[in-house]
């Protein structure tokens, strides 16, 4: 009886199975033989072949960027951007195992009964052993041959034997064979992918664990874009393994701004020039809300008009602002009706204009009280500002700082707002001792109750009686 051990090298248990699958189509074939007479004498009555198999698999991550994330486009514009896929393996927990196949041959001239077929692994035990054709025991014809294949996970990757038994009739053939991992089957699971991407379609048909560069880059054009707004350019690619079909994905946004064109405007400071030098180089105190006035267009008809009042950041008094139409000409003008009895600018007249540069000067023309003609292409041009000073006589003009008593105070531009230049000393109770050199931020007049001093019996005779300030006395101050 006829023993010997045949190995052949396989790439795969599913390339066993592809074997099998053509063994069992050509059954019949063996059915034929089975009548050959005589058979093969010289074939051994069992063959073992076993391969030690090691499966390794792969998991990946894919990784999209690009080398702009936020762009500004103006209507129209387009930009490039250059993405960058990137695929990382990484291996899996590996896999041992014994596989292999038994043919077992009746090389007797009766049919046989083969009652069973076994594998044995040392130090594992039994492996799974499966028969072609009908359940075992069953009948195997003169010359025919039995095809099984078997498989056993192991523990590692330790040499081991593998001893196949087939019970034929009363008789028992036995075959051994190394399971020797200095060989093995090197079952590579998704060591390969596919790459694709949502706007540039398949960007690799296959990227391996072994190729050094996993990246693919590519680049688009993002735009353009009709109308202003934020847009979202998505992007997506995805890696799709080459057995399990395990997809992974990741997915890069760029951001378009594509910014709406700012309106024009005209601005900004409506102020006293207390030293009438035609220059804004007072304390913001001298800013003067309640002005009324009128946007001209190059008409000259009137297509806006407002108010001077606090700046809306700073708080400080005097400002205006106008939305003119980019490009076109423009002119600001003072309306009349400031100037009326008790109107905001009814003491006062326009000071020198472009006396400075234009950016601390005023422009209001004495004869129309409108500025020149503007043109702001885009933004806001602040420039447009108007000084006014006071008609009355200055207070230090008529009186000189020696006149304590008779000077109409009423009558003469004493200024009302904090003034830390004023000379005057106003009968002893000079405006420096109310710490006017701070330039007045921490000093609020209201704190003065004028109205209390209406009823006040004394008299400084000088046109200034509703004035409290308390606690000083005024009677007692020295100065008459
Ligand atoms: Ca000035
Ligand atoms: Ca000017
Ligand atoms: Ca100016
Ligand atoms: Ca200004």
């Amino acid at each position: 009886m006829a023993v010997s051990v045949k190995r052949r090298r396989r790439a795969s248990w599913g390339f066993v199975a592809a074997v099998t699958a053509v063994v069992i189509a050509a059954t019949g074939v063996f059915a034929q033989a089975a009548g050959a007479n005589p058979p093969d004498p010289t074939r051994p009555d069992i063959e073992l072949t076993v391969n030690a198999s090691i499966d390794r698999p792969f998991t990946w991550q894919i990784d999209k960027t690009a080398d702009k994330q936020d762009v500004t486009l103006q209507p129209g514009e387009t930009t490039s951007v250059t993405y960058t896929v990137t695929v990382t393996p990484t291996e899996g927990t590996t896999r041992w195992s014994a596989v292999g196949e038994i043919i077992v041959y009746n090389k007797e001239l009766d049919a046989v009964t083969v009652n069973s077929v076994t594998n044995v692994i040392s130090g594992v035990g039994p492996a799974t052993v499966t028969c072609q054709g009908a359940p075992l025991p069953r009948q195997l014809n003169s010359g025919a041959q039995l095809r099984c294949r078997f498989f056993a996970d192991l523990p590692d990757n330790s040499n081991r034997t593998s001893t196949a038994t087939a019970s034929v009739g009363s008789s028992s053939f036995t075959v051994s064979a190394p399971v020797d991992f200095g060989t093995p089957i090197d079952n590579r699971i998704d060591h390969c992918v596919s790459v694709n991407d949502s706007y540039a379609g398949l960007l690799a048909e296959q990227i391996c664990v072994n190729k050094v560069d996993k990246t693919v880059t590519y680049t688009r054009e993002i735009g353009p874009y009709a109308e202003c707004g934020e847009y979202t350019v998505p992007n997506t690619a995805w890696a799709i393994t080459q057995h399990t079909d395990t997809r992974v994905e990741d997915s890069f946004n760029v951001k378009v701004n594509v910014p709406c064109p700012r309106p024009c405007e005209l601005g900004d400071y409506v102020w006293k020039d207390k030293d009438k030098d035609g220059k804004q180089d007072e304390s913001w105190m001298y800013g003067i809300n309640g002005v009324r006035l009128e946007l001209l267009n190059a008409s000259g008809a009137v297509v806006a008009t407002t108010t001077t009042a606090n700046h809306p950041t700073t708080g400080k008094p005097g400002y205006y602002r106008f939305t003119v139409e980019c490009g076109k000409e423009h002119k600001v003008r003072v309306k009349a009706s400031n100037f009326a009895n008790g109107g905001a600018l009814g003491d006062y007249v326009l000071t020198t204009r472009n006396a400075a540069a234009d950016n601390i000067d005023s422009d209001g023309n004495p004869l129309t009280n409108a500025s020149h003609a503007v043109v702001v292409a885009s933004g806001a041009d602040l420039t447009v500002d108007f000084g006014f000073v006071s008609k009355k006589k200055d207070c230090d003009d008529e009186y000189g700082k020696d006149d304590r008593y008779r000077h109409d105070r009423d009558n003469c531009d004493r200024d009302d707002r904090c003034d830390k230049d004023d000379k005057h000393k106003y009968g002893g109770y000079g405006s420096d001792r109310y710490d006017r050199d701070d330039d007045c931020r921490d000093h609020d007049r209201d704190d003065y109750d004028r109205d209390r001093c209406k009823d006040d019996h004394w008299n400084s005779g000088y046109g200034r009686d509703d004035r409290d300030y308390d606690g000083h006395d005024r009677d007692k101050g020295g100065w008459h």
